[in-house]
């Protein structure tokens, strides 16, 4: 079985049964004019994981194993947005008010879209979710099964929100994990490390975590076998 180098300790997988997550690699949570800008983050902390995981969509799409990708948004209507979530903080601008991309995380909107270097190809799979939990009221789980997924290759932002969450509650439903060290990224540093820490604590009692190096020696390996 093939593994890759990680922590707490190798990761074993089998090629049929792995996928790339991208978690919510969205115009309003990396790019300047929007949601997170508005809510005060520092936008330099979150974009060094985007060229990581454009490396490590093109490795797994050369190789041709799935992606999936999710985007953090609501309906138009906001019929799926909990009014505590629309009042948490005091941001300037409120989810689903016009912003400089659109309405803000309304699902359709400039803003919501994926950034240029983290884009789907159209077969790939893409979530729309209200929630941090990617399982959160979507068609995740019932993907994973149907395509016999059992290992996650996880990235994205924020790694101590949406990425941890997901990989949480993807762990409780028995998927194994992995967590990428440099394709994830927090608008809080000491945030993301804490998380990298947690997750692999307690010999792995959330699952493991690697270098975006260790994947993409694997897979190149595996695309020129000897
Ligand atoms: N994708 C995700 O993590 N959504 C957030 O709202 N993250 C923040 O850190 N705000």
């Amino acid at each position: 079985m093939p593994f890759i180098d990680a922590k707490p300790f190798p990761f074993q997988f089998d090629f049929d049964h792995i996928a790339l997550v991208c978690i919510d690699m969205q115009r309003d949570f990396l790019l300047p004019g929007g949601f997170a800008e508005s809510l005060g983050n520092n936008l330099k902390n979150v974009q060094p994981c985007i060229p990581v995981i454009a490396k490590l969509q093109a490795a797994f799409r050369r190789c041709k194993l799935p992606i999936i990708h999710t985007k953090e948004c609501h309906q138009p209507d906001l019929s799926d947005l909990p009014t505590a979530k629309l009042n948490r903080g005091n941001p300037k601008q409120k989810i689903g008010d016009f912003g400089p991309m659109g309405r803000i995380l309304i699902d359709g909107e400039p803003g919501t879209e994926f950034i240029a270097e983290n884009e789907p190809r159209e077969y790939e799979h893409v979530i729309a979710k209200p929630g941090k939990d990617t399982f959160y009221r979507t068609d995740f789980d019932e993907y994973l099964t149907r395509r016999k997924i059992s290992s996650l290759v996880i990235t994205g932002v924020t790694t101590e929100v949406c990425v941890q969450t997901t990989m949480r509650c993807a762990n409780d439903r028995g998927y194994d994990c992995i967590l990428v060290e440099d394709g994830t990224d927090s608008y809080f540093p000491e945030f993301k490390e804490a998380t990298l820490k947690s997750v692999v604590a307690q010999g792995g009692i959330v699952g493991w975590t690697c270098k975006s190096d260790a994947i993409l020696s694997m897979l190149a390996k595996e695309q020129s076998p000897v």
